[in-house]
């Protein structure tokens, strides 16, 4: 049997390489140029530990092919992006234009899942836009005509270590019909070492969104708790640690803020599903939203209190130890400084890359430099990302510095 998998980005390509691996014909689509070639070529278009020796054995077997058209295939899997529009209200018209590109193909028998990270109804409305354009098919087999499934099985796994979770992490699949979802779970199985839950295709879009919003929550709950500590004179780390003793206390750590492509965007599209019963859920976003800003003020009042106009920015990922830097707080944080009259310099470290992003290389008063360098030039460092190296500072190189560890990694 064969997959299409529409959509060769971070979720969709290592998705379309372990159904590679595992005796599926696999045919990736992506609008992409760049992907194409890349792809095609055996070559991984993105940084992912483990994956390019993988893309590359089933690229070069003949398990994975690629291609700019929506081919035929028994199973349509649609791992395109949802980003904003409006008042963070989701975008589906990636969403769309996979549907329209694939219902051409449909003959009945099919099984479409989307895996995007969806609005709760995403995938009703994927549904009602193919049966729009195509009344010779059902969703159900209403009235004898052939029947299209349509399933949700939404993704969980943790940049850096997808190759491991997509195998070993549980799943949960969301069908319109109850064989809907088992077609889809029988296909994951293939693969799927955890266990597969099955659900309706709503509560799988909310639980996706649910599992992203209980961490933003609960890392409000930290970030907040920072600036009452700030407030209180006492250390938040300190705080947390103790507080966590407790048995049934489990607190997240305080930051610059949220970054990645998902904990900060999906908690809103649950907002806007129901704006009137989202006021914790919106609250944790614009807490986690506020925290850069309170950190440039810290870098500013540190900055007049040393006279000194010159800063380190250590860090510029959106987590430790990744070389990921869209959506991150870090990159905001240093744009944001850059713009301020009273900083001549902004000294990034970021050891995971080799040059800036042109967001910031366009930028002439921000210069990407050795942790050494950026110690021996700056008084004032805004310590925001906690990679391993970061991790080794030890106080002598801080002496007489104003430090502002926003992840509270020295001395802890
Ligand atoms: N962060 C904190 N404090 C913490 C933990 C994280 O400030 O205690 C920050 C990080 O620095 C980062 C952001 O939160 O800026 C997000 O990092 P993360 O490691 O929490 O999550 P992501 O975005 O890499 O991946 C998440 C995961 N979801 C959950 O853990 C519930 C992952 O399993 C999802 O598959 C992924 O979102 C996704 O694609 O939805």
């Amino acid at each position: 049997k064969s997959i299409a998998i529409i959509g060769l980005g971070y979720i969709g390509l290592p998705t379309a390489v372990v159904f590679a691996q595992n005796g599926w014909k696999v045919k990736g689509v992506d609008v992409s140029d760049r992907t194409i070639e890349y792809v095609s070529a055996g070559r991984l278009p993105f940084v992912e530990e483990g994956l390019e020796n993988a893309l590359k054995e089933v690229v070069d077997n003949g398990s994975l092919t690629v291609s700019k058209e929506t081919p035929k295939a028994d199973i349509y899997i649609v791992s395109v992006p949802t980003p904003f529009k409006g008042d963070h209200e989701a975008d589906l018209s990636f969403i769309d234009a996979a549907t329209d590109g694939l219902i051409p193909q449909l003959v009945g028998d099919e099984l479409i899942v989307l895996e995007s990270t969806s609005p709760p109804g995403a995938t009703q409305h994927m549904a009602d836009r193919v049966m729009a354009a195509r009344p010779d098919l059902s969703i159900d087999g209403s009235d004898g005509r052939p029947v299209v499934h349509f399933a949700h099985a939404p993704e969980r796994v943790l940049p850096g270590r997808i190759m491991i979770e997509l195998v070993s992490n549980d799943r949960i699949i969301g069908g319109l019909t109850p064989e809907a979802a088992q077609m889809a779970k029988d296909a994951y199985a293939t693969f799927c070492d955890g266990e597969i839950h099955l659900t309706d295709a709503t509560t799988a879009e909310m639980a996706k969104l649910t599992e992203n919003s209980f961490r933003d929550v609960n890392i409000a709950f930290a970030n907040e708790l920072s600036l009452i500590s700030d407030e209180l004179g006492i250390d938040v780390w300190e705080l947390i640690r103790l507080a966590n003793k407790h048995p049934r206390v489990n607190i997240l750590q305080p930051g610059p803020g949220v970054g990645g492509h998902c904990i900060a965007v999906d908690p809103w599209f649950i907002v806007s599903a129901d704006r009137k019963n989202s006021n914790l859920i919106r609250t944790a976003r614009e807490v986690n939203d506020g925290k850069p800003n309170y950190v440039i003020q810290k870098v500013a009042t540190a900055l007049s209190q040393t006279g000194t106009n010159k800063v380190a920015v250590l860090g510029l990922a959106f987590k430790a130890d990744i070389d990921d830097l869209r959506e991150s707080p870090s990159v905001s944080i240093a744009l944001d400084l850059a713009d301020k009259p009273e900083v001549s310099e902004v000294y990034a470290v970021e050891p995971n890359i080799t040059e800036l992003p042109k967001k910031l290389a366009g930028n002439d008063k921000i210069k990407l430099v050795s942790l050494e360098d950026a110690l021996n030039e700056c008084e004032v460092i805004a310590l925001l990302v906690d990679h391993a190296p970061f991790k080794e500072l030890t106080l002598g190189q801080l002496e007489g510095k104003k430090l502002i560890d926003t992840r509270g990694v020295v001395n802890n």
